[in-house]
């Protein structure tokens, strides 16, 4: 990890996964980000599972072994469960710690669901445990997450997801569609500045994760979209010259210059199912809110 932080800092165009930005901290303020009233994919998605729940209920079947991509605070899956009843449900998170603090509150309302929590980094594997029943899997990958894969990358892991389901599985998945430049603007550089200090954060994470140096007040935030590349890119940027130290490196940015922290892809509903065909998988069903700002798609092994 401490390699891959490293020669990501070091590259000619600085840059770093997004996976990072998912401490303790960040966890919370990413929560923050999803109440804005700029950052519209959290409610809308919501307001899709609402409005279509039973239906997506009615195509997903009862029993299923839900597996929760990036649980976060599991409010997500936990709105479905009175409608899903799954059998069993996994929530997978980067961060084990709020993972877990959320479960132990989750188990309480629903004592009757077996639950179990994973802290894993399924972006780079996936490997469940033998405790995940194989039979009737559905991978629940809300939020728009998938948005954080360049479309080849996304292809590579909806085909692990594939390859990890049995052919009675599924996937539930909300997708971000494209949509004008000035709401996705908005939407990663808020008025409050909740996502600068989501971004900025991670060089606070930085420094423990690597023992880095990085001062916080010498950068700043940059979010935006870029429709030609169907997508909105997170950047910090120096405000000074800043010389950055660290026990297996060192760097120097000038004014201006910029560290790449995240990208957030953006599609149309062809363009995705399209990749979920080349994936293995087909897609059965999409739902949609009025404004087609979101999707929610099920697709079936
Ligand atoms: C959690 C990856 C879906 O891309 O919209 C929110 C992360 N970054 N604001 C997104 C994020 C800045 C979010 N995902």
């Amino acid at each position: 990890m401490i390699a891959e932080i490293s020669a990501g800092l070091l590259a000619p165009r600085a840059a770093t996964s997004p996976k990072y930005l998912y401490d303790a901290l960040g966890s919370r303020l990413f929560e923050a980000i999803c109440e804005l009233p700029e950052y519209y994919p959290t409610r809308t998605e919501a307001a899709i599972l609402a409005q279509y729940g039973a239906e997506i209920a009615r195509a997903v079947g009862a029993g299923a072994t839900l597996i929760d991509l990036g649980a976060g605070n599991c409010a997500k899956a936990a709105s479905l469960f009175p409608l899903l009843h799954p059998a069993q449900y996994v929530a997978v998170d980067i961060c084990y710690d709020f993972l877990r603090e959320s479960l132990g509150r989750l188990q309480q309302r629903f004592p009757h669901i077996e639950m179990s929590g994973l802290g894993l980094d399924f972006s780079s594997r996936l490997e469940l445990p033998g405790t995940v029943r194989a039979d009737q899997r559905l991978f629940f990958y809300p939020g728009s997450s998938i948005g954080n894969f360049a479309p080849e990358q996304a292809i590579a892991f909806l085909r692990r997801l594939r390859a990890n389901v049995c052919d009675d599985g599924a996937l539930l998945i909300g997708i971000d569609l494209v949509k004008d430049s000035a709401t996705l603007d908005a939407a990663y550089d808020d008025a409050l500045g909740v996502t600068a200090a989501f971004n900025l954060n991670l060089l606070r994470h930085l420094n423990q994760l690597i023992g880095a140096d990085f001062d916080v007040r010498q950068w700043r935030h940059r979010g935006f979209y870029d429709a030609a590349a169907q997508r909105v890119e997170m950047h910090l940027e120096a405000r000074t010259d800043v010389e950055v130290r660290w026990p297996a490196g060192a760097r120097r940015f000038a004014c201006g210059e910029r560290i790449h922290t995240e990208d957030s892809y953006k599609y149309t509903r062809e363009g995705f199912v399209g990749l979920l065909g080349q994936a293995g998988f087909s897609a059965a069903r999409t739902w949609t809110d009025p404004a087609q700002w979101f999707a929610v798609i099920h697709a079936r092994a």
